[in-house]
C-alpha cells in the first residue's frame, strides 16, 4: 500500500488516484491493509450522516453543503452507501447527476460503496474508510445512506451529527421516526419545504420531538435543497453540534462504542464459521445439546 504521506500529497493537489486505490485496498482488506489503518493519524474533522427515506433529497442537500464548504476553500470527502436492492437500482446514477457539479472538483471525493459486499461489516468498512478520510486533508466527511433498514442506524454510530431528512405530507416518516429514527436525529431537516403543507409538517414534527426527547432535543432546520435555501442554517446547526460534540461526553461514548465494535470485529474473525457449523450439525441433534455449553469451546 501507498504511505499515508503519498496520498495526503495527493489529495493536497487534487488528485485522488492513491487515495482511491487505499479506499478499495481497504474495502477489500487486502494485505497490508490492517497495519496502513494502524499507522493513521487522524484528524478531528466532523463526520455527518445522512440518512432518510428514497427521495428526500440527501443527495440534492449533500450537493449544496459541499457547495457551501467549497466557497470556504474546504476539502470535502461524501461516502454513499448503496443499500444494493432492486429499489435503489439507479441510486447511485442519481447521485452523479444530483451531484454533477462536484464529481470533478480537485477539492472534492466521492466514493460510493456497496452494502452488499460488507454483510454486516458495513461498519468496520464505513469506520477505517472514515478514519482514511479523517487523515489526510479533508475538512468535512459527509455519509449518504438511505433510511430503509438497520443501515441508517448503524451509520449514526460512527457519525458525529447525523441528519435525518424528511419531507412534507409524510406520513409514513412519522412511522419511521417512532421505529428508531428519532433516538439517532441529532438535526431533522424538512426537505422540500416549497411543498404545501410544510408548516403544519414542521409544526408536528416539533411536537413530536417535545413529547419524545428530553436532553438534547434535535434541532428542525427548514430547506430547499434545489434553491439552496436553508442551507446556511443548516451548516451553523451542524457546525454548533460537533462543537458541542467535541467537549462532551457524547465522544466518549461514541469512541467506546466504535472500539467494540473492532473488538468484536475482530473476534468475529477468529471464528471459522463453517466449522462451527460442521460441530452444530451434530451437537444440535444430541438430546442433551445445551447451546451455551456448545458456544463455550469458541471462546
Ligand atoms: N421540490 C423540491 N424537490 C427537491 C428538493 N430537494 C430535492 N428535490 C428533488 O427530489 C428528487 C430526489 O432528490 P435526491 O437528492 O436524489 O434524493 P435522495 O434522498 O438522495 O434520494 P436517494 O439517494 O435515491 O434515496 C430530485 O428530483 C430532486 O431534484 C426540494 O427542496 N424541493
Ligand atoms: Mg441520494
Amino acid at each position: 500500500m501507498k504511505s499515508v504521506a503519498e496520498i495526503i500529497a495527493g489529495v493536497s493537489k487534487g488528485n485522488f488516484l492513491l487515495l482511491a486505490k487505499a479506499v478499495s485496498e481497504v474495502e477489500n482488506k487486502t494485505e497490508g491493509a490492517e497495519i496502513f489503518l494502524q499507522s493513521l493519524a487522524p484528524k478531528t474533522v466532523p463526520i455527518i450522516g445522512i440518512t432518510g427515506p428514497p427521495g428526500a433529497g440527501k443527495s440534492t442537500l449533500i450537493n449544496a453543503l459541499i457547495g457551501h464548504w467549497i466557497n470556504q476553500a474546504k476539502k470535502v470527502a461524501v461516502l454513499s452507501v448503496d443499500p444494493s436492492s432492486p429499489f435503489h437500482q439507479g441510486a447511485i446514477l442519481g447521485d452523479r447527476i444530483r451531484m454533477k457539479d462536484w464529481y470533478l472538483h480537485p477539492n472534492v471525493y466521492i466514493r460510493s460503496l456497496a452494502a452488499r459486499g460488507h454483510l454486516g461489516g458495513m461498519n468496520r468498512a464505513m469506520l477505517s474508510l472514515t478514519t482514511l478520510m479523517q487523515s489526510v486533508g479533508f475538512d468535512y466527511i459527509l455519509i449518504e445512506t438511505v433510511g430503509v433498514g438497520q443501515s441508517e442506524v448503524e451509520v449514526a454510530s460512527l457519525a458525529d451529527t447525523t441528519l435525518v431528512v424528511l419531507v412534507p405530507e409524510a406520513g409514513d416518516e412519522v412511522q419511521m421516526m417512532k421505529s428508531g429514527l428519532m433516538e439517532i436525529a441529532n438535526i431533522f431537516v424538512v426537505n422540500k419545504c416549497d411543498r404545501p403543507n410544510a408548516q403544519t409538517f414542521v409544526h408536528h414534527l416539533k411536537q413530536m420531538i417535545v413529547e419524545n426527547t428530553q436532553a438534547d432535543a434535535p434541532q428542525v432546520i427548514e430547506t430547499i435543497a434545489t434553491e439552496k435555501e436553508g442551507l446556511l442554517e443548516l451548516a451553523q446547526a451542524i457546525e454548533a453540534h460537533h462543537q458541542g460534540m467535541a467537549i462532551g461526553e457524547n465522544k466518549k461514548e461514541m469512541l467506546l462504542t466504535k472500539v467494540m465494535q473492532l473488538v468484536v470485529a475482530q473476534k468475529m474473525n477468529q471464528v471459522d464459521m463453517a466449522q462451527v457449523k460442521t460441530k452444530l450439525d451434530l451437537a444440535c441433534r444430541e438430546a442433551n445439546f445445551n447451546i451455551f455449553k456448545f458456544a463455550q469451546q469458541f471462546y
